[in-house]
């Protein structure tokens, strides 16, 4: 099923220098970029966007941390993109996440992770609404899927 999911570069992979390599591994897989844009995360849209997590001890600290600098936030198009970008994700810790995937290859501890992505198809649309307005999102037919496909 064609889907779209939110994927969003956190202050810590803007800051090395990680996003062309994020953006290079989705656009590789055959996934399809269709709204993205550097901005920095109010403290409200923080604390709506990780709302699941209020209760959690680390949630302060989850807000400081997203809202200390800029991120850089997308939306990308594909066949089950939701499902498989999170497995080129990887874990939420990077100490679990397998090589191969980006926590993987360019994380060490859980709260400075590099990147964030939708786990559900509910929270892709919660997401991409929250962080997008529709006339920010492009949509256009890419002649290669017809190599992807
Ligand atoms: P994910 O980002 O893989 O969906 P999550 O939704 O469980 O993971 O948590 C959101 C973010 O909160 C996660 O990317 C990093 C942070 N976090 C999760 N568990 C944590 C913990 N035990 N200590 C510190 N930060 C944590
Ligand atoms: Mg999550």
């Amino acid at each position: 099923m064609i889907q779209k999911t939110f994927l969003m570069v956190k202050p810590d992979g803007v800051q090395r220098s990680i996003i062309g390599e994020v953006i290079s591994r989705f656009e590789k897989k055959g996934f399809q970029l269709v709204g993205a844009k550097l901005m920095h995360i109010s403290q409200e849209l923080a604390e709506t966007h990780y709302g699941e997590h209020k209760e959690k001890p680390f949630f302060g600290e989850l807000v400081k941390f997203i809202t200390s600098g800029p991120v850089f936030a997308m939306v990308w198009e594909g066949e089950n993109v939701i499902s498989v970008s999170r497995q080129m994700v990887g874990k939420t810790n990077p100490q679990e996440a397998l090589p191969g995937t980006i926590r993987g290859d360019y994380g060490l501890i859980v709260d400075k992770n590099i990147i964030h992505g939708s786990d559900s198809p509910e929270s892709a649309e919660r997401e991409i609404s929250l962080f997008f307005e529709s006339e920010e999102l492009t949509f256009y037919k890419k002649d290669a899927d017809a190599w992807i496909y």
